[in-house]
């Protein structure tokens, strides 16, 4: 059945079935949603998770004893519902005091600001159990090139990750961070725009084995790359330290459709590699119920997530398991890639000396062999599609 349960580990922001439809052109579509009603609507759906930005729970400027009082609240609808709260992260981008950036704004006292706001988000996130801790610097960028010295703000970047690096262990906090890519949108330019850069980035810092990635399908897709392969080289590096699944149709403004829509090929391999390669961690969903709908569609959006990667699931298990989709595969020579290039042992030495290597080989036969790629791949389209 397609219905979830709290072992599927599906997770929701806040931000998300929260979301009241503002956009650049249009004021809010739907009213406020008390984060106690996400918190019993998403528990009844089959989620396991929520999280959320510090003022999605903590409007921005309240008092300590209303900060208090939300608090309580929400950790009252975790107790009575059993949804955990598997990561957590720091709004540094709504308020205008974060329009030039957070960890990297030029000026430097709303650069102290964000990291004091992070470390306080960090002390609430651990205390209700939270286990990562997402960053997505989505004002950390530039309209123009002089407004933004790239290489000092990088500094200035990982300056901030390795005081917080340093917090979390000298409060023995079991915490690891995932840096969410995005290439653009907010900012003309966002640093950090791909999976790939901020994999480079992170070794550049002082406890790289405390920080990975937190990829979104749509913001790969926005810079127009292959997201099954940026999660497969996050999964190599040993960085998926957290997932935000949702959907996108090409290289537009961040769509942030429910997970399925959008590129549904892409969704399907997605799954397939999650699935195979034993992904654990959470499947969070960070989408926007779209504005033309009321909170019957905004349910209806946040249950069909969790749907469709379970009918994903189910159709990348058939394709694995069909043998005539096992034979394409050995036609396709994957079994060959998965064989080490050179013999247990073997030295550059011993590959000279090889004459089947190179003197004896014989490229033009080789390039005549067909691949048997398009056998396979209609064999996955037609799993994808039910017609199998
Ligand atoms: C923006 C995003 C963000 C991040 C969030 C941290 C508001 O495109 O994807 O959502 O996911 O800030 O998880
Ligand atoms: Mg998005
Ligand atoms: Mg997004
Ligand atoms: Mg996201």
């Amino acid at each position: 059945s397609y219905q979830p349960t709290p072992a599927d580990k599906f997770s929701f922001g806040l931000w998300t079935v929260g979301w009241q439809g503002r956009d650049p052109f249009g004021d809010a579509a739907r009213p406020a949603l008390d984060p106690v009603e996400a918190v019993n609507r998403l528990a009844e759906l089959g989620a396991y998770g929520v999280s959320f930005h510090d003022d999605d729970l903590i409007p921005f400027g309240s008092s300590q004893s209303e900060r208090e009082g939300h608090v309580k609240r929400f950790r009252q609808a975790l107790d009575a519902t059993g949804l955990k709260v598997p990561a957590a992260t720091t709004n540094l981008f709504t308020h205008p005091v974060f329009k030039d950036g957070a960890f990297t704004a030029n000026d430097r006292d709303i650069r102290r600001y964000a990291l004091r706001k992070t470390m306080r988000n960090i002390d609430l996130a651990v205390e209700l159990g939270a286990t990562t801790y997402v960053a997505w610097g989505g004002r950390e960028g530039a309209e123009s090139g002089g407004a933004k010295d790239v290489r000092a703000a990088l500094d200035r970047f990982k300056e901030a990750f390795d005081l917080l690096g340093e917090y979390v262990t000298s409060q023995g906090y079991d915490l690891r961070f995932a840096i969410e890519p995005k290439p653009n949108e907010p900012r003309g330019d966002i640093l950090l725009p791909t999976v790939g850069h901020a994999l480079a980035f992170i070794e550049r810092l002082e406890r790289p084995e405390l920080f990975g990635v937190n990829p979104e399908v749509g913001h790969e897709q926005m810079a127009g790359l292959n997201f099954p392969h940026g999660i497969a080289q996050a999964l190599w590096a040993g960085k998926l330290y957290h997932i935000d699944l949702n959907g996108q149709s090409g290289i537009k403004y961040d769509m942030d459709l429910r997970f399925g829509a959008g590129d549904l090929r892409a969704a399907f391999w997605l799954v397939d590699l999650l699935e195979s390669a034993g992904y654990d961690g959470p499947k969070v969903f960070d989408f926007k119920p779209p504005r033309t709908e009321d909170f019957d569609g905004v349910w209806a959006s946040a249950a069909g997530c969790m749907r469709n990667y379970l009918i994903l699931k189910e159709r990348a298990a058939a394709f694995r398991a069909d043998p005539q989709v096992q034979e394409a595969l050995r036609a396709a020579r994957l079994d060959q890639l998965a064989a080490p290039t050179l013999n247990p042992g073997e030295t550059a030495a011993d590959l000279l000396a090889d004459r089947s290597a190179f003197e004896d080989f014989d490229p033009d036969a080789a390039a005549a062999r067909g691949m048997a790629f398009e056998a396979l791949d209609q064999l996955a389209m037609d799993h994808l599609l039910g017609a199998r």
